[in-house]
């Protein structure tokens, strides 16, 4: 005998049934939840990599594969435990097919339960420790490694006739990675650290340090500091005398970040480093993105934080396609592994084996053009791997 309620029932069943029939009719939208730090002191990061999400999707539309994208924006003040929450929130309640963002290593580390659990992929478009893409079969990065940009720096330095140097890096993940991956290939290629100074993330102070610099004589001073804090480092550096001393500043380019550049003035001049994104590379693609990036955000120049943005959103859009559209989280990230493409910063690929990005690291020294300072490329290391996972794997 068939009831009223469990005619209703088997109808609302029915109905659910044919419209998951209906390709795509449930998933018309894929939708991307970015975290960022939009507050707070490394809110420049957070700007600069939803900058580059848009700029991607106002030049490449937001439609892929039949889908229309979805993009929700979410300020997580640096805080981890905050990311946590809102990558939870955005899961369960507005059901984002994937994740992205993560200012800083710490940020990106606390999704791993979430995704881990939700099975769907978190795009690393800022942070740069190396481990992170080891912590969940689901991260994958789109922005670059600490050892990737520090190795070249090392290579360079000892090829340059560098002999002593000093190291000081922020005292965590990304800072740790460029330490220890600076000092392998400079020691490894007869060059001899005279002292590793490590300085904390939060309001480093780094007048002290730079004066045990300064006392120590090295021929240069290698650094990291993430991307918002080289312009105090700079005015420091240059209070200190250290370049009237004749001590070289070599760093990764989160340093002399192209966002901050013009604000740190002619101390900057000079400074040699090595990183995968300047906003004067010369290519056709930047100089697309460029033009676009500053027409839509009042002049703002792109820095490498936004290529991040920028390829994290080709990335998704990418997999969408060659999935035809399917959005579950296991279809996407299988169809993220192995992708290549011309980014704004030249080729790129991401590991199928590691899902961590392979691109190619340039030298570039500071320099004036047209009354701007600019990240001027000299040389480059082409399709660099991660070496920290290369040599995991033994190649
Ligand atoms: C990190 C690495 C953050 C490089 C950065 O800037 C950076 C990180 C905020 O992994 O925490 O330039």
């Amino acid at each position: 005998m068939i009831t009223r309620r469990s005619f209703v029932a088997a109808s609302a069943g029915l109905a659910m049934s044919a419209l998951a029939a209906i390709p795509g009719h449930a998933q018309e939208t894929v939708k991307v939840g970015l975290i960022l730090p939009m507050t707070g002191p490394f809110a420049s990061t957070g700007r600069q990599v939803e900058a580059g999400v848009r700029t991607y999707m106002a030049m490449h539309g937001d439609t892929v594969a039949g889908k229309k994208i979805e993009l929700v924006v979410r300020d997580d003040a640096s805080t981890a435990d905050q990311t946590r929450r809102i990558a939870q929130e955005l899961v369960v309640n507005e059901g984002v097919n994937v994740l992205g963002g993560f200012g800083l290593t710490p940020l990106a580390l606390a999704v791993a339960p979430v995704i881990n659990q939700a099975k769907i992929p978190a795009v690393v478009m800022a942070a740069a420790t190396s481990s992170i893409t080891e912590q969940s079969d689901y991260y994958v990065r789109s922005s670059f490694t600490l050892p990737q940009a520090s190795v070249p720096v090392g290579t360079w330095a000892a090829e340059n006739g560098l002999k002593r140097v000093v190291t000081l890096v922020s005292d965590y993940g990304p800072g740790i990675d460029a330490e220890t991956w600076f000092t392998k290939e400079f020691t490894a290629k007869g060059g001899e650290i005279v002292e590793a100074v490590r300085v904390p993330l939060q309001n480093p102070d780094f007048a002290p340090y730079l004066q045990r610099v300064r006392d120590a004589d090295p021929d240069a001073i290698f650094v990291f500091l993430p991307s918002g804090v080289g312009s105090l480092f700079m005015k420091q550096f240059a209070d200190r005398g250290l370049a009237e001393a004749g001590i070289k500043l070599i760093a990764t380019g989160d340093v002399t970040d192209d966002d901050l550049l013009n604000d740190m003035g002619q101390p900057a001049l000079g400074a040699i480093t090595g990183h995968h994104y300047s906003a004067a590379h010369d290519s056709p693609e930047n100089k697309a993105y460029v033009e676009a990036f500053k027409s839509a955000h009042n002049g703002m120049r792109p820095n490498f934080m936004s290529v991040g943005g920028y390829d994290g959103m080709h990335l998704i859009y990418a997999a969408l396609e060659k999935t035809g559209g399917d959005a579950t989280g296991e279809a996407l990230i299988e169809a993220m592994k192995g992708l290549s493409w011309t980014s704004p910063r030249g080729p790129i690929t991401i590991d199928p084996q590691t899902r961590d990005i392979v691109q190619n690291i340039y030298m570039r020294e500071v320099k004036e053009a047209d009354g701007e300072l600019y990240n001027v490329e000299f040389a480059t290391y082409e399709a660099v791997k991660d070496p920290a996972k290369a040599e995991a794997s033994g190649q």
